[in-house]
C-alpha cells in the first residue's frame, strides 16, 4: 500500500507592500519547475459571496463594524479550509498570501480591539508548517507602487500592525528582512 505524504502548509505574511505576492509568484514557480504539486491561494479571497464582502469593505465602498468584518474575514478562511484539507491529504504543498495572522495583527491594530479576542474566531483552523514573515520598515513600505489604494495603507495603521505581527511570532516563523531599503526582499538565504 502506496503511504501519501500529506502536504506543506506554508503562509507568507507582511505588512501591506511587504511583497508578499513577488515572494509567492517565485516560490511557486520554483515549485512547479522542480516538478513538486503545489497550489497558490491568497486570503482574503475575494471571489466568494463573503470575499465580495470584504473586498467592498477594503475598497471603502461598504461600512462594517469591526468585529463583524473581522468575523467575515475569517470566515473567509472557515470557508476554504474543506479545499486545503483535500488539497494537503492528497500531498500538494499550499502557499498562501497572508492567513489568519493578517486577520489578528490587522484587526487587533484597531481601537477597542483586543488581540486575544481576535484569536478566538480562527482557533482551529489548519496550522502552518511554516511562516514566513516579510519584514519591511513602514516607511519604505509606504514608498511603493499602489500605497494607500485600500483601507488600512496608511502609517500609522501599518506601524500597529507590524507590532502586533511580531507578538504573534513563534518557531513556526522565519523572519525575513527588508535589506535593500529600495524595492527587493531577497527569499533564500
Ligand atoms: N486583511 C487581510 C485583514 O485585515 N484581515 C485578514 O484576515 C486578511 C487576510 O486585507 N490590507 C487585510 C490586509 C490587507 C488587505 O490585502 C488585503 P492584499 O493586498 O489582498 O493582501
Amino acid at each position: 500500500m502506496e503511504i501519501m505524504k500529506r502536504g506543506a502548509l506554508i503562509v507568507l505574511e507582511g505588512c501591506d507592500r511587504s511583497g508578499k505576492t513577488t515572494q509567492c509568484q517565485k516560490v511557486m514557480s520554483w515549485l512547479q519547475q522542480s516538478n513538486i504539486e503545489s497550489h497558490f491561494m491568497r486570503f482574503p479571497e475575494r471571489s466568494t459571496t463573503i470575499g465580495s464582502l470584504i473586498n467592498k469593505y477594503l475598497e471603502c465602498s461598504a461600512e462594517l463594524e469591526d468585529h463583524a468584518i473581522h468575523l467575515l474575514f475569517s470566515a473567509n478562511r472557515w470557508e476554504l479550509m474543506p479545499d486545503m484539507k483535500k488539497l494537503l491529504c492528497k500531498g500538494t504543498n499550499i502557499i498562501v498570501d497572508r492567513y489568519s495572522y493578517s486577520g489578528i495583527a490587522f484587526s487587533a491594530a484597531k481601537p477597542n480591539m483586543d488581540l486575544t479576542w481576535c484569536k478566538k474566531s480562527d482557533s482551529g483552523l489548519l496550522k502552518p508548517d511554516l511562516v514566513i514573515f516579510l519584514d519591511i520598515d513602514p516607511t519604505v513600505a509606504q514608498s511603493r507602487g499602489e500605497y494607500g489604494v485600500e483601507r488600512y495603507e496608511n502609517l500609522e495603521m501599518q506601524k500597529l500592525v507590524r507590532s502586533n505581527y511580531l507578538k504573534l511570532k513563534d518557531e513556526t516563523w522565519k523572519m525575513l528582512a527588508d535589506r535593500s531599503k529600495k524595492s527587493r526582499v531577497i527569499f533564500a538565504s
